[in-house]
């Protein structure tokens, strides 16, 4: 974009859209709280800059100049590239407010910005009302003072992140640790200054993510009107829960203008008699008040596999001579919530108990959905966390390097029963401790608690991610290298700030503010690498030994500790995915675009060196790709099943990663596009409340039963070696008695002499559990790599069904196929399950939503299995 010489003001008016229409009637002697949204007719340009240009609020820079066809997509090909002067300009963002004299009446006027990003000056008609610092924070100006009748205009100015963050690293006199800050990307050189911003720090780029670095509005703005007194918040504390009582206490912060005999109460649901109710005198300024209510026998909130998830509507009310002035309203779960941390014999437990009872955590870890944030819509929310719950999972991990979530996804994760551990914004990096930052850091620490904490979800607040880890204090010899470039002094410097932020600073806030719920420093607080002073035998560990160790897939059998927080292994997106950020002259794993669309070190050559070991390495692209998945996903299959069976000294497991910022070569299970990889539908069924596991163990092969239900019912087993053709070689059965949420081991095999009785190459495992003349669980095992299998040149058969928007498509044969993959070209819905293993002589069926008036034939469902790509590339040696 060129810059101009002169700066045009052109106003705009901004729709002021009511929120919270309260106006009150001729009658009523008191005006009630008004809001209204300041989000449309908003103008923006470059500063310095005479062309307005319409903007989205909330929104940022980038979509903005998309949607005024000023630059094309970011994240098509390789365009991240020429975008990166967008981050070191400042931008002015504006708008024209127009006020009648009734809403000036009221005696307060404040602004609210809901989440500015990052760096502005905020004027209301010509004059500064406010400074800003931190994407995090939520910013409130009284401003009555500064309107008038008829248009005012508000402008944000949004200074450069990069030219402020460059000015802070020139001032310290020494760069931060920021492992994956990528500054190169950004034309930075080595000057890492992401550590230096209360912003997102995966805007600066991660191994996953590219480098954008926005400014905008990003939440929401609004102005509130008030007359008398708010309701500021309230806090639903739950000091006891059980079955025969919640013991809550509604704790308030009243903002009084006008000091007075207020009355203030809590109403559930439709109730219109109150649970609490109490008239009490309030003065002028901030008031806390608690009042204390009970719910006989509640009907409690349960993680998703263990029970409902009843919610409350509570509701607080402010009242002024029994006229109504404010009401602010939560949707809360009732539930106890611990985490358990006892000294064993083994080290000490780390597991969380809901209700009471343990809590085997099963889930992934979750990172923004976008890297322009406005793109997250409602219903993309709704799908990520609808497919987390599918998969059976009851946690996400909202992981340091991102965001504090929108208060939808939070609503989403109380609905649907996902715990979540949250940690603080900070990720594999060392920060500043000057007296500045750590009261931003404050602030933002405050203002996020508070607005999350009346989450039934959420189970834990955690420092950071990785940095304990990374750093390693006291032991010169371990971390990640990062305190040899510092002298003595620096050091000292860098850990304290670190000390007082992570063990202090925050622990502090939360002991005030959210005091029962645990704090837990930094994730891990045990590691994999080899000079850890940490034992994995006492918190929660990342592994990551496979990937990034290079290590073979079984290690994920040997390295398993009390809570599995991190682990993970990366695949591309599926042929369909791809081709909506590429051409077709990109489909090379080495080509640029999909070098650029991968951000782990090792590129994708680390891909097609495991491949190398235990799978055909096809030339197709769609088959590479194809391969890629069923690789990650049996690789963390198997990494889900060992961690369930070493339950309970190990109680949770979460892998890396459920979603995607942009689409990319990356450890998720779910595409950026919102397609599930192998690996979801895999992860899905490892996360069945009923699953056995397959350890390898020296010449045994141990064989498990997990039984995540809270009832044992009476279970037998039966277990196959068979061939191909499904004929039983040979055989047992037994009974399996599994405590209820337990892990047992059921039988094990000698493999030694399965591999001296048989052709290990052409014969499986079948384990089947039943209760009460069902199958509860299922699964198959391969004795040798799956390069080596001398599966049949068989495929499925495919009969399809159309009824209404429903298609079933029924699958056969009568031989074992491997990992089926169906799809439909032209077509991109969901299959209800996808890469599974069809058994000789069975029929699975699987269903698609298509519109009713598009008709599928038996032969435009499309198949790829792993006979196929076996048989196609032994013939090809
Ligand atoms: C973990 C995460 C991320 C990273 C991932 C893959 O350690 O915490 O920082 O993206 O590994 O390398």
């Amino acid at each position: 974009m060129k810059k101009p010489v002169l700066f045009v003001i052109i106003s705009c008016f901004c729709s002021l859209i009511v929120l919270v229409s309260c106006k009150t009637s001729e009658s009523l002697k008191y005006e009630i709280n008004e809001r209204i949204r300041l989000d449309s007719n908003w103008t923006f340009c470059m500063k310095g800059d005479s062309s307005l240009m319409p903007a989205t609020i909330p929104g940022c820079v980038h979509t903005d100049l998309l949607t005024n066809g000023k630059i094309p997509e970011p994240f098509y090909r390789n365009n991240e590239k020429q975008l990166q002067w967008i981050d070191k300009e400042d931008w002015i963002y504006r708008c024209v407010l127009t006020l009648d004299s009734n809403q000036l009446s009221h005696n307060l006027v404040n602004l609210n910005f809901k989440g500015l990003d990052t760096y502005t000056k905020v004027l209301l008609n010509g004059r500064r009302i406010l400074t800003t610092d931190n994407m995090f924070r939520c910013w409130t100006k009284e401003v009555k003072q500064y309107l008038r009748e008829g248009n005012n205009t508000l402008e944000v100015e949004f200074i450069s992140p990069v030219k402020r963050g460059l000015e802070k690293l020139a001032e310290l006199g020494y760069g931060l640790p920021s492992a994956n800050d990528q500054s190169e990307v950004g034309g930075l050189g080595d000057k890492k200054i992401s550590v230096f911003t209360r912003k997102a720090p995966y805007h600066f780029g991660w191994d996953w993510g590219p480098r954008f670095v926005t400014s905008g509005v990003w939440r929401p703005v609004e102005l509130e009107f008030i007359d008398y007194a708010k309701i500021e918040d309230v806090y639903f504390q739950q000091s006891l829960v059980n079955a025969y009582e919640a013991t809550i206490d509604a704790v308030m912060e009243i903002d009084v203008w006008a000091g007075g005999e207020y009355t203030l109460a809590i109403h559930s649901g439709t109730d219109p008699d109150p649970l609490v109710v109490r008239k009490i005198g309030l003065e002028q300024g901030i008031n806390s008040i608690t009042l204390p209510f009970t719910i006989n026998k509640p009907e409690l909130w349960w993680p998703n596999g263990m029970g409902e998830q009843k919610l409350y509507n509570f509701r607080a009310s402010l009242m002024l001579d029994n006229v109504v002035l404010d009401t602010l309203g939560h949707r809360i779960g009732l539930r106890s919530l611990e985490l358990v941390r006892k000294p064993d014999s083994l080290g000490a437990s780390f597991y969380f108990a809901v209700n009471g009872v343990p809590v085997f955590v099963k889930g992934a870890n979750y990172i923004p959905n976008d890297n322009f944030l406005n793109r997250v819509t409602p219903e993309k929310y709704e799908y990520i966390v609808r497919s987390a719950a599918e998969a059976h999972m009851n946690m996400l991990r909202v992981w340091g390097g991102g965001i504090y979530e929108n208060d939808l996804f939070y609503e989403l994760c109380d609905r649907y029963g996902l715990l979540i551990w949250q940690d603080f914004m900070f990720a594999c990096s060392m920060y500043p401790g000057d007296d500045a930052f750590l009261k931003n850091v404050r602030n933002e620490a405050i203002d996020n608690v508070k607005r999350i904490r009346n989450h039934a979800s959420i189970a834990l607040w955690c420092g950071n991610n990785e940095i304990d880890a990374a750093w390693c204090e006291g032991d010169m010899s371990c971390g990640w290298g990062w305190k040899q470039h510092y002298n003595q002094s620096q050091r000292e410097a860098i850990w304290h700030s670190y000390d007082t932020l992570f063990y202090h600073m925050l622990p502090d806030i939360i002991s005030l503010y959210d005091p029962t719920r645990a704090y837990w420093p930094s994730s891990p607080l045990a590691d994999w690498g080899e000079h850890s002073s940490y034992s994995s035998a006492k918190g929660d560990i990342h592994y990551w030994g496979v990937w990034h160790g290079n290590e073979p897939f079984d290690a994920f059998y040997r390295n398993i500790g009390r809570f599995m927080s991190e682990y993970g292994f990366q695949s591309l997106p599926g042929f369909q995915s791809i081709g909506k950020f590429t051409l077709p002259e990109d489909w090379d794993l080495e080509s640029t675009v999909l070098l650029s669309h991968q951000r782990s070190g090792y590129g994708n050559s680390r891909i097609v060196d495991y491949m190398k070991k235990l799978y055909p390495v096809p030339d197709d692209f769609r088959e590479l790709l194809y391969v890629g998945q069923v690789m990650q996903a049996e690789a963390i299959k198997s990494a889900i099943l060992a961690h369930r069976a070493a339950k309970p000294y190990c109680m949770g497991t979460m892998y890396w990663q459920i979603n995607d910022c942009w689409p990319a070569a990356s450890w998720s299970s779910i595409d950026y596009y919102g397609s599930w990889k192998a690996l979801h539908y895999l992860a899905g069924k490892a996360y069945e409340p009923v699953t056995i596991s397959f350890f390898p163990d020296g010449r045994e092969l141990r064989v498990f039963l997990n039984n995540d239900l809270l009832t044992s019912d009476k279970m037998t087993f039966q277990y196959t070696i068979r061939n191909f053709k499904g004929e039983t070689l040979t055989g047992s059965e037994g009974n399996a008695v599994s405590d209820p949420y337990g892990a047992v081991e059921i039988f094990d095999i000698d493999t030694d002499s399965i591999k001296n009785a048989f052709d290990t190459r052409e014969i499986y495992l079948q384990v089947d559990v039943n209760s009460k003349n069902k199958i509860s669980a299922r699964d198959i095992y391969f004795f040798g790599d799956p390069k080596d299998l001398a599966l049949p040149v068989v495929d499925a058969s495919v009969s399809t069904k159309q009824t209404g928007d429903k298609l079933n498509i029924t699958l056969g044969s009568d031989q074992l196929v491997k990992n089926v993959y169906l799809w439909i070209d032209g077509f991109e819905g969901h299959f209800s399950d996808n890469y599974f293993d069809l058994l000789p002589g069975e029929e699975i069926t699987v269903s698609i939503d298509i519109p009713g008036d598009k008709k599928i034939a038996d032969q435009d469902i499309h198949m790829l299995t792993m006979n196929t790509i076996l048989n196609k590339y032994k013939e090809d040696k």
